[in-house]
């Protein structure tokens, strides 16, 4: 199957601040995953896995560290055409002032990019989710059911359809029915699916009766046009879809692999740590389809007697005596000084490696410090014999403070510092 006449549009982040405050000073495709990579990483990964090497991210904010990432990143030769765009909201040519507000909204506004006569299928992508997929296969799908457009269905059990697209597949694939994030047992009972319906289709459903929109959708390019040219809804989900399924032929692709939604905080942070498991759900370390991230020259991680289970360290770290890792993500550049413990956090590390007179309060983790259940985010000056463990179990807390807690993770914010002996 081949993906020369498919350009990819990949959802970079709206107003969402569900992943605040790691997206109060960067937009959402640049928060940084896995020790080494961005979230944006993920979805262009898939793409040139899959022989598609033409995609634009569509984000809120023209942001430099973004821009730059992507420049330095997927730069591709001459002879093949390959491309990776950001096109941001304050930059489009569109007569149009207003920000995006939506995703219908966003693709809309960019529909000019989509006019060039090559590009046939458009493949939407969101820029916040863990998975690895082979889009070829989902183009199978959509051209031998010679469908309208195809979106991407995961089984699910019910207890998880209340954050999610749920649809109603006949037997011919075709959706027949979608409620977006349905709230009640009423609303899923419009369209649960019959446990077996996804047996038959050799996967093991498990108990699980719903089928979940995975947010990936192949549009013939025609039909986008006018679906988004015909009416002003400015979501995919709760009205390009809903109304769609009745106008047009809409087919389901159906996946069955690791896939998981990492737009909120929990999700995010309980994502990163499953990576750092000795069998982790989504493998970084998979040939075939590898994951790319911007090339550095980076000195190795040096580590003095440290213990470390089941952790990722990535490059360019300096880790001193005395010091336990357990559970955890230690990002790039980091520095943890003697005694440190860590335990269940993603620490994304530093910028730059500070060097000549670093201060009393250099970039990094002081001695003696404890750091448990956290997200420290990158360039943080933590004090010595700090110790943020969050022990009254707090849920959500703090707008403005250097550090501040989300879905009862403890999170500094970016170059944040953290005074000597600091408890929280
Ligand atoms: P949500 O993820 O809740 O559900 P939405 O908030 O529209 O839907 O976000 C989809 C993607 O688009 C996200 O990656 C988001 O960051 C991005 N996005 C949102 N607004 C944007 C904008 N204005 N500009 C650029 N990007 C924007 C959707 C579907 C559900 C489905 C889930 C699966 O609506 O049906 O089940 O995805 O995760
Ligand atoms: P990475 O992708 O490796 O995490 P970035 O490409 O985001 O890093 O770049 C790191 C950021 O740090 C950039 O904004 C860069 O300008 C900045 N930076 C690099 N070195 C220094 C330094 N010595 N002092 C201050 N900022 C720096």
């Amino acid at each position: 199957m081949d993906l020369s006449r498919t350009i990819a549009l990949i959802l970079g982040g709206g107003r969402g601040t569900r992943l605040f405050p790691l997206t109060k000073i960067r937009a959402k495709p640049a928060v940084p995953l896995a020790a080494k990579y961005r979230l944006i990483d993920i979805p262009i990964s898939n793409c040139i896995n899959s022989g598609l090497n033409r995609a634009y991210v569509l984000t809120q904010f023209l942001s430099e560290s973004l821009h730059r990432h992507l420049r330095q990143t997927y730069t591709f030769d001459h002879f093949n055409g390959g491309f990776v765009e950001l096109l941001a909201a304050q930059q489009t040519v569109s007569p149009d002032e207003d920000w995006y507000q939506g995703t219908a909204d966003a693709v809309r506004k960019n529909l000019v990019h989509l006019e060039e006569d090559w590009i046939e299928h458009v493949l939407i992508l969101s820029g916040d989710q863990l998975y690895r997929m082979d889009f070829r296969d989902m183009m199978k799908t959509h051209i031998e059911s010679g469908a309208d457009a195809t979106i991407a269905g995961i089984p699910v059990s019910r207890k998880d359809a209340s954050s999610l697209g749920i649809m109603q597949i006949g037997d011919d694939g075709r959706v027949k029915g979608f409620v977006e994030k349905p709230q009640t047992e009423e609303e899923i009972q419009t369209v649960r699916m019959d446990p077996s319906w996804i047996d038959q289709r050799g996967i093991p459903s498990g108990g699980r009766d719903c089928i979940a929109s995975m947010g990936l959708y192949i549009f013939n390019k025609d039909v986008m046009v006018d679906l988004l040219r015909s009416n002003s809804d400015s979501d995919f989900g709760k009205e390009v879809f809903p109304k769609a399924i009745n106008s047009h032929q809409v087919n389901v692709h159906l996946f069955d692999g690791y896939w998981e939604d990492i737009g909120t905080i929990r999700a995010f942070y309980e994502a990163n740590l499953s990576l750092a498991g000795k069998n982790p759900p989504f493998d970084i370390r998979n040939r075939e389809a590898p994951i790319y991230s911007r090339p550095r020259f980076l000195p190795p991680t040096i580590m003095g007697d440290a213990k470390v289970t089941g952790s990722l360290i990535a490059d360019g770290c300096r880790i001193g005596d005395n010091v336990t890792i357990e559970n955890s993500i230690i990002g790039l550049r980091t520095v943890i000084g003697d005694g440190v413990t860590i335990k269940d956090s993603v620490v994304m590390g530093a910028d730059y490696i500070e060097s000549g007179d670093v201060g009393n309060m250099p970039i990094g983790i002081g001695d003696g410090s404890v750091i448990s259940g956290a997200i420290l985010d990158k360039n943080c000056r933590i004090g010595k014999n700090v110790k943020i463990a969050n022990a009254d179990k707090i849920e959500n807390q703090g707008e403005d403070e250097p550090m501040q807690v989300r879905d009862g993770v403890s999170i500094v914010i970016k170059n944040a510092t953290i005074p000597d002996s600091f408890e929280f």
